[in-house]
């Protein structure tokens, strides 16, 4: 792909706003995905206090801090809403996504600049209903919801009276919006707004990423915001759609939910998928191996990932043949991501490759995530789900997928990105002493939880046998390593900024997949009269 400049690189265009205009009513695609960026750190951050705060109580039998084990539940609930929607999602779809794909197609900014905006807002919004819900009176005398992220009912109906879990609806609403503009956003750019000579055949696999993620958040999230207002009419003016008593059904509510559920997964994996394969080309001085087969790989996840969704409902008592009809389903899902798996190791076959500090990152996101691949075919199954459902083996699963799939995938891109997106380099050996932190912490705090849950302990309830101590205090001693971990992370960005060794342009060097069509870093702050000619 050769690409020229349309022109130098003076432009009228090109005067910032000042500070009120440009971060609070910005249409600028990079100041937009800066701005998720910072809001994905602040909910990770809460959403990882919340963690810690858990893995002190379970640190050893017994009560520690939660008089009321209602706390401990909203603090469950609370770090995984926060983490799904307000930590992984902004940062791996609104901030890289806004960031990177107009730079990636050859696009002047996001198709609607000013939804973009409205995108962003709304999350806000959500995420301040979401931490005040946590202070609301909520169920069982406590504050907050302790329903889990799930929302069951009649748990979150009955069971919870007060305002705390209107509050978190009303915030749900809000995220979903958000992300359901969001992705009407990203299809029509990525659809109408590529360069000429950028086909779609042609188009980086982070962008196809996020094209395939949009149509999942844009099929998705209505279901959910329907499941959404039917829970909150229920709770309010007395409808009864998952009331037995009014002639509703409780299931029906899970059936909505997991129809948003499951695809969410692959929300927040497949752009991960897409930064790695840029990155593994990348420090592999290769091109990415099966370019058409990734692209289609992703498709392929999106579309079957619609309809395994009642794999995670085993034991609500479905009959055989539907429960033999999902497990098949799910387990087809194992092809294309095995395409993935082996089309990286591929990649990286016969490849120069440079053990640098995103490459780590990517390496370890595909050796973990093949961990967390593993049990999910074992919980895929229907009949060893009907043993380990609800177990710690489910938690250590998905946090294999999550915190080390996703997760890490977000510290590569970053670290590949960051100073393309701030102009800085980073202090390597800061940024390293980070990766080991997190790579060692993590799996000393997820590993034992597969034995936990194989030996039966349950999840969401915060004491235990004294069986279980040793490797909860292991967990419990991995987890605090994972906090300095992100400790370290923020220093070393502080330290970027305040130091300002500058990146200069392409400044992965010779032989860098640099996909965007600017090589300068930062890139310009607009782009409207300098977009490539692609040939
Ligand atoms: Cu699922």
């Amino acid at each position: 792909m050769a690409t020229t400049y349309a022109s130098a690189d003076t432009d009228a265009h090109d005067g910032k706003p000042k500070f009120w205009v440009r971060w609070f009513f910005s249409t600028n695609h990079k100041d937009i995905g800066t701005l998720y960026l910072i809001l994905g750190l602040i909910g990770g951050l809460v959403g990882g206090f919340l963690s810690i705060m858990m893995r002190l109580e379970l640190s050893e039998p017994g009560l520690q801090f939660f008089g009321n084990p209602h706390t401990y539940n909203m603090f469950i609930t609370m770090h995984g809403l926060l983490m799904i929607f307000f930590m992984v999602m902004p940062i791996i779809i609104g901030g890289l996504g806004n960031w990177f794909v107009p730079l990636m197609i050859g696009a002047p900014d996001m198709a609607f600049p000013r939804m973009n905006n409205l995108s962003f807002w709304l999350l806000a919004v959500a995420l301040v209903c979401g931490v005040i819900s946590m202070f609301l009176p909520g169920g069982a005398g406590g504050a907050g919801f302790g329903g889990s992220w799930v929302m069951y009912p009649p748990l979150s109906t009955s069971g919870h009276p007060g305002p705390a879990f209107d509050f978190l609806i009303i915030g749900i609403l809000a995220a979903g919006f958000s992300s359901i503009f969001g992705a009407i956003n990203f299809i029509t750019t990525i659809f109408n707004m590529r360069a000429p000579g950028m086909t779609m055949h042609k188009m980086p696999l982070y962008a196809w990423s996020v094209l395939v993620t949009s149509w999942l958040l844009l099929l998705s999230l209505p279901v959910l915001a329907a499941a959404m207002i039917m829970l909150f009419t229920d709770r309010t003016v007395g409808t009864g759609f998952f009331d037995p008593a009014m002639g509703g059904d409780p299931l029906m509510f899970q059936h909505l939910f997991w129809f948003f559920g499951h695809p969410e997964v692959y929300v927040m994996i497949l752009p991960a998928f897409g930064i790695i394969s840029h990155v593994i080309a990348t420090f592999s001085r290769k091109p990415v191996f099966g370019y058409l087969g990734m692209a289609y790989a992703m498709v392929a996840i999106g579309v079957v990932g619609f309809v395994v969704w009642a794999h995670h409902m085993y034991t609500v008592g479905m009959d055989v043949d539907v429960k033999a009809y999902f497990l098949a389903a799910t387990f087809v899902i194992a092809v294309p991501t095995g395409v993935k798996v082996f089309s990286w190791l591929a990649t990286m076959w016969g490849g120069s490759i440079r053990y640098s500090i995103p490459m780590q990152w990517a390496l370890a996101t595909i050796f973990l995530f093949v961990i967390g691949g593993v049990t999910g075919v074992f919980l895929a199954s229907a009949g060893l789900d009907t043993a380990a459902h609800d177990t710690y083996f489910v938690v250590a699963h998905f946090h294999y997928v999550l915190s080390m799939g996703a997760v890490f995938a977000i510290f590569s891109g970053f670290t590949y990105w960051f100073g393309k997106m701030s102009g800085y380099l980073y202090n390597k050996w800061l940024a390293g002493l980070q990766f080991w932190l997190f790579f060692i912490g993590v799996n000393l705090a997820f590993m034992p939880q597969h034995f936990l849950g194989w030996q039966g302990m349950p999840r969401r309830i915060p004491d235990y046998f004294q069986e279980y101590q040793l490797l909860n205090q292991i967990s419990s001693y991995g987890s605090y390593m994972s906090a300095i971990g992100v400790i370290v992370f923020i220093v070393w960005v502080i330290e970027a900024f305040i130091v300002k060794r500058k990146a200069g342009d392409n400044y992965w060097g010779e032989g860098a997949d640099t996909l965007e069509w600017t090589l300068s870093s930062p890139p310009p702050y607009h782009q409207y009269s300098k977009l490539p000619q692609i040939k």
